[in-house]
């Protein structure tokens, strides 16, 4: 088909992304280490994750005669950060699969492909390993899939498509010096020695039963008392792997500039509000991925770490309307 990489990352630049590459729909080498690592039980209480086995090792299958993935990222580095604790830096703004959903639905429109499916970690595909297969970057210690040029503060979205696009080629040389067959982080381990809870103890791999971002985001009931002396620094999620990565040199604000970002009410806030306050301050943004009782734990436990003025005012409210995971949590900050 005669649409040209120059006419793709016109098109994706327009948008306010950046082009990754057009790659096959191949992942059998990475497959088979994400199998290993489910083995090793390292997904934690993450089941959708053991879940379309068969949709991950060929994401073909996620539309009828796929042949390619038109790569897209979403650059998000926010330069200055929040002081802590804080939020990770991707939960600062609308949540990112609608806008690279409707992103790369224009550009599909655009280029005028006769049939594709926009796939933004919803669906089961492992996307690092499709955006590490393109020529332009590559997956660091961190797990993380880090551009040479734009760091790794970058939220991943693909096109799939039935055209037969030209493909990046996995044997041409690369176009970025520092991607190399063993990766660009060469003997760096800085991501290794920032993670604070030994969460990265083997190159490339990550064991989420030790990742703050899963204890704060994923997991839905209490936090293991061990990690909660963290969440004095990011009670949402975590970056502390990726801003101690050398690629991530923060040079200001890399959010697409029709991209606001949101104010985060105080811990108190959080940590009280009701659900038509949840609504208000988080409607639409990746915090509601913790839901409400996820929010309300992370903020008491903050408010305890770093010992906030107004914890006993925000433990007689929550009191008020304790579900689980909150009545756990208050219980065991009362036994403190
Ligand atoms: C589950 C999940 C999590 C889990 C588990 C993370 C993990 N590393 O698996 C938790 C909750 C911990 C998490 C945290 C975060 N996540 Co997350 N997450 C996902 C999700 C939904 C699935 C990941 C998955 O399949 N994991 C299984 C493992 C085996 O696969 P993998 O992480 O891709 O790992 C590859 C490498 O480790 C490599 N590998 C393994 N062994 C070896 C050995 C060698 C020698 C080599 C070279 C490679 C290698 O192969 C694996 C397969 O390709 C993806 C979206 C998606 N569908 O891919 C987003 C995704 C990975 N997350 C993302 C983000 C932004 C984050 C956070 C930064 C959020 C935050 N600030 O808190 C953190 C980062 C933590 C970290 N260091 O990974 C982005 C990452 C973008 C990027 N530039 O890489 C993704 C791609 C979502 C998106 N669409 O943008 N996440
Ligand atoms: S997100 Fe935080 S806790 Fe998880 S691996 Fe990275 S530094 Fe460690
Ligand atoms: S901090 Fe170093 S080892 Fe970790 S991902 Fe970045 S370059 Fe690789």
């Amino acid at each position: 088909m005669g649409v040209d990489r120059d006419f793709i990352q016109k098109a994706i630049e327009r948008e306010g992304l950046l082009f990754l590459g057009v790659v096959p729909l191949e992942v059998e080498e990475d497959f088979r280490r994400y199998q290993e690592w489910l083995a090793q039980g390292r997904q934690a209480g993450m089941q959708f994750l053991e879940k379309y086995q068969e949709l991950r090792l060929d994401p073909r299958k996620l539309l009828d005669n796929a042949r390619s993935a038109i790569l897209v990222a979403l650059p998000y580095d926010l330069g200055a950060e929040m002081p802590p604790p804080r939020v990770a830096q991707y939960a600062r703004f609308c949540d990112y699969h609608q806008v690279l959903w409707e992103r790369g639905e224009r550009i599909a429109l655009a280029l005028g492909l006769q049939k594709s499916r926009v796939v933004v970690d919803s669906a089961p595909v492992l996307e690092r390993a499709l955006a590490a297969s393109s020529e332009r970057g590559f997956i660091g210690k961190n797990t993380c899939f880090i551009h040479p040029d734009h760091g790794s503060f970058l939220l991943l979205g693909e096109i799939l498509t039935t055209e037969s696009l030209h493909l990046d080629s996995r044997t041409s040389p690369r176009s970025f010096e520092k991607k190399s067959k063993e990766g660009g982080c060469g003997p760096c381990k800085q991501c290794q020695v920032a993670c604070p809870t030994g969460a990265l103890d083997k190159d490339y791999q990550i064991d989420a039963r030790r990742c703050l971002a899963y204890w704060t985001i994923e997991n839905r009931g209490p936090i293991p008392e061990e990690f909660w002396p963290h969440l004095a620094e990011y009670y949402f999620g975590c970056d502390l792997c990726q801003t101690s990565c050398p690629y991530n040199v923060s040079r200001g604000r890399k959010l697409p500039s029709d991209l606001e970002i949101k104010e985060i009410p105080s811990l108190f806030e959080v940590a009280t509000m009701t659900e038509t306050q949840y609504q208000k301050f988080f409607g639409g943004t990746p915090l509601t991925r913790a839901k409400r009782n996820g929010l309300r734990r992370n903020a008491l436990i903050a408010m305890k770490v770093t010992r906030d003025p107004r914890l006993s005012e925000a433990l007689i409210l929550a009191d008020k309307d304790a579900e689980s995971p909150i009545r756990e949590t208050l219980e065991a900050i009362r036994k403190l």
